[in-house]
């Protein structure tokens, strides 16, 4: 696995684990971090080998946001030409299904990439918001967009309007979070999370990711057509065959990713 300036990069079984480590600015996201991320998920996301994806942070931040200082000075122009939000989309678009394990502060862009991640595993400590409106600024990284779809808009309207946090509690009854568990768990449980992931075939994760995607995005109508034409697909591989044979024979299945 390649070295990175901003995040550390390891591979545990079938599991790629991404920490962001930019613990002086509470990991603010800039320029770097996006391209270090990304250059990592795709690594990842190119290796057979490898099933599903950890994102996580310090116990203290999963990270405070876009970096500000990187931000200031620049004109409206200079974002545009800059694509300065642009890489994230690259990481939205990963395959791999991705575990984003939160503890502490995620905050803005921090909040918005974990919005990009399939589950979201929060530590009890966990603080979520989008602080942007006290900066000027509304959320650029798709926080306005996904934040509604997660948990519909009138709690999305209190966080983005008034940029207050929301802890992990409010934030698992607002559908936000997948699971919370205590702080001293959080890389243990979004472990086993990965792992169990990570031991199916990966056409069929692909093929569920990509539908629960498309949820999001279409309607109903086109969206069971898309699950149905997926689905089908699905039953040519050797890994259904071998899925549904080891159903009926009572045993393990032994996936191949074929
Ligand atoms: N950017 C840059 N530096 C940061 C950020 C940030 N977002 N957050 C914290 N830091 C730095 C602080 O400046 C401080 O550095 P220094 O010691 O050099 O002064 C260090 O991290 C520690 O932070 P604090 O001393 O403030 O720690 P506290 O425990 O007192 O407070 C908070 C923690 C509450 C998280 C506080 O740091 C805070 O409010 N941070 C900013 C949160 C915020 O507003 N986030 C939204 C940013 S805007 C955004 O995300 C837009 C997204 C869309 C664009 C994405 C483009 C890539």
């Amino acid at each position: 696995t390649s070295t990175y300036e901003t995040i550390l990069v390891e591979t545990r079984g079938r599991v790629g684990w991404i920490t962001l480590n930019r613990p002086e600015a509470l990991n603010a996201l800039n320029t770097q971090v996006m391209h270090d991320i990304v250059a990592a998920a795709s690594e990842f996301d190119a290796d057979e080998r490898i099933g599903a994806i950890v994102l996580t942070g310090s116990e203290r931040a999963f990270a405070a946001g876009a970096d500000i200082k990187e931000m200031e000075a620049k004109s409206g122009l200079d974002m545009v030409m800059s694509d300065h939000f642009g890489g994230w989309a690259r990481f939205a678009a990963v395959r791999t299904p991705v575990i984003a394990a939160v503890s502490g502060y995620a905050l803005g862009g921090g909040c918005e990439l974990a919005m990009m991640c399939d589950l979201i595993i929060a530590a009890d400590t966990a603080k979520f918001g989008q602080p942007e409106i006290n900066l000027g600024v509304i959320p650029g990284m798709g926080g306005s967009q996904r934040l509604v779809r997660a948990v519909g808009y009138y709690k999305a309207a209190d966080l983005v309007l008034t940029g207050r946090m929301m802890d992990a509690a409010e934030a698992e009854r607002a559908g936000l979070v997948s699971r919370v568990v205590p702080a001293a768990d959080l890389l243990e449980e979004a472990g086993k999370a990965a792992d169990t992931i990570a031991s199916k075939s990966l056409p069929s994760l692909y093929a569920a990711k990509a539908a629960l995607d498309v949820a999001l995005e279409s309607t109903l109508a086109e969206g069971i057509r898309f699950e149905r034409h997926v689905f089908a697909g699905l039953f040519d591989t050797a890994d259904q065959k071998e899925g549904m044979a080891a159903f009926r024979e009572k045993r393990a299945p032994d996936f191949t990713n074929r």
